[in-house]
């Protein structure tokens, strides 16, 4: 019994260190761990031509939706690698069976994405089911089934490993965001895409797309088409049909793209193709609060928006506002004192007036917490706050009773390199909130990755693996997370291979480097 002991400890420490073989133990080699997985020791062989078949009330294009999401998974499959261990037994899987219960059908904030999902050992034919209220829920049991799979180099097929499998799954929170910045550096619509095909396998649901920030504005608004002359060039840009083609693609994968428009700071780059926005020509920041032009502008961008963006939340930003251009510039100087208005009455007025433009268009707003932390009893009640600065800003949001999003820098900033994964695994949401009712006002968390360090180049690397440990924070019932993060490292190193296999550039868990095969 030590012997064997030994052996799987071996095995399993080879697996960490190797990325090209993965030798299946009896472990769960899921990553977030589901709510509730229970499993057998046998193996399956999957067919190469497995069929998918669907039942329900499904609308056509959730049919199409889960048609193709099929077709990637079992592509995905293809690309996780086994080395031969024991003989599969001569069972083999010929199908997946999805039941959809609920006809709706829309992907926004809340919608139920929890799944069923078994496979059996025996019956003919022998098929997995996958049960669940939305199409959203299906796919993420697809994203599970995919990593229960792996291809043999040996026998050259499919495996499914420690069947019967039983897994009844729903997530933690509902939001569950990584936000990218396509400001600071601009990013091609295919890494875009690329990130929200990798996000679907952490279960993520919420791409955060700050769009625009100081240094450029890459999106075409065509309610004020010199906007986009703030872009880096004519090829760095997103025309409004590029945006609508991302929201489409994420659509499909079950993610919402949440777009920001951070006013009035972090806004330069749109006095570029309308000047008059700027203070003056020497001040160019905050957005003029004096023109009325400021709010008619930010009025066309969310009417556009609106067109496009579908998810229940605009961004408004919000944060780090420098009010001293204001009172510097005498014409904006004056407007303050014929209104009556110090610089912190100001931005006040600029964010709760920029929330009723985004309300008028249909939308919840979230903004940056310092709009909280200056007037939270005065934003309106929708609101969602969104922490970044400090650990102990979520329970006072949620007592004062207004939602929140928690992204705590010091935790959750990926632009920061030297947070391990082992505190983004750490990072609680709940923290110091211990009524139910406020911990329900926590609707989730968000990684961020701002793009002043970043680009194309190394954005991959430097958001996974940690943002995977956050999903799983934010995906998997407090009870069954490890309070130890170092209990999960080989399930997180894993899931890193996974990555890797699929072609995403995750770094390596530090301190986990290959180890030599003999
Ligand atoms: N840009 C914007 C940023 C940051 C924020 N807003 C930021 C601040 C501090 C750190 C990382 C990012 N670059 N628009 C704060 C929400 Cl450490």
């Amino acid at each position: 019994m030590a012997q064997v002991l030994t052996v799987r400890l071996l095995l399993a420490f080879l697996a960490i260190g190797s990325c090209i073989a993965v030798e299946v133990t009896e472990h769960i080699d899921l990553w977030p761990m589901p709510k509730s997985v229970s499993h057998g020791t046998q193996r399956l062989y999957v067919s190469k031509d497995i069929t998918m078949s669907m039942q329900g009330s499904m609308y056509s294009d959730d049919k199409e939706i889960l048609k193709d999401a099929f077709k990637r998974v079992v592509d995905l499959m293809k690309l996780n690698h086994v080395v031969d261990g024991a003989n599969p037994s001569s069972s083999v899987l010929t199908g997946v069976n999805i039941v959809v219960h609920s006809l709706e059908d829309e992907l926004n904030f809340g919608v139920d994405e929890s799944y069923n999902l078994s496979v059996p050992t025996v019956g003919d034919p022998l098929h997995a089911q996958i049960e669940a209220q939305t199409v959203f829920g299906a796919l993420h049991a697809l994203q599970t089934f995919s990593q229960l799979c792996y291809f043999d180099f040996t026998s050259r097929l499919i495996e499914l490993i420690s069947a019967p499998w039983k897994i009844s799954d729903t997530p933690r929170f509902p939001y569950r965001g990584l936000l990218i910045d396509t400001s600071r550096h601009y990013l091609p619509i295919t890494e875009i895409k690329k990130m929200i095909d990798t996000i679907t396998y952490s279960k993520l649901n919420v791409l955060h797309w700050h769009i625009v920030d100081a240094q450029t504005f890459p999106i075409e608004i065509p309610s004020y088409p010199k906007l986009w002359n703030g872009s880096y060039s004519y090829s760095e840009r997103y025309t409004m049909s590029d945006a609508i083609d991302i929201v489409r693609y994420a659509e499909k994968r079950g993610v919402n793209v949440l777009a920001e428009i951070d006013v009035p700071g972090h806004a330069l780059s749109w006095g570029a193709g309308y000047p008059s926005l700027w203070p003056s020509d020497s001040c160019k920041e905050p957005l003029d609060v004096s023109n009325n032009f400021s709010f008619g502008v930010i009025d066309g961008i969310l009417s556009d928006f609106s067109k496009v963006f579908k998810f229940k939340f605009v961004h408004l930003g919000g944060d780090e506002v420098n009010t001293s251009c204001w009172t510097a510039t005498p014409h904006i100087k004056k407007w303050l004192d014929d209104n009556h208005m110090n610089v912190s009455d100001a931005y006040r007025y600029f964010v709760l007036r920029s929330q009723k433009i985004a309300i008028s268009h249909g939308y919840d707003v979230i903004n940056w917490e310092e709009t909280f932390n200056n007037f939270g009893n005065k934003l309106d009640r929708r609101t969602v706050v969104h922490n970044w600065l400090g650990e102990d800003v979520a329970p006072k949001v949620v007592a004062a009773g207004l939602r929140c999003i928690v992204s705590n820098q010091d935790k959750w900033y990926l632009d920061h390199l030297d947070t391990t994964w082992e505190e983004f695994y750490r990072n609680e949401p709940l923290k110091d909130i211990d009524n139910p009712d406020h911990q329900r006002l926590v609707i989730g968390g968000e990684v961020c990755m701002f793009g002043e360090q970043i680009d194309a180049s190394d954005i991959e690397q430097t958001i996974w693996p940690r943002a995977a440990a956050a999903a799983e924070r934010l995906w998997t019932p407090f009870e069954k997370l490890a309070e130890d993060p170092r209990l999960v490292t080989p399930r997180l190193a894993r899931f890193r291979c996974l990555l890797n296999q699929r072609g995403v550039a995750a770094a390596p868990l530090a301190g986990y480097g290959r180890t030599t095969p003999y």
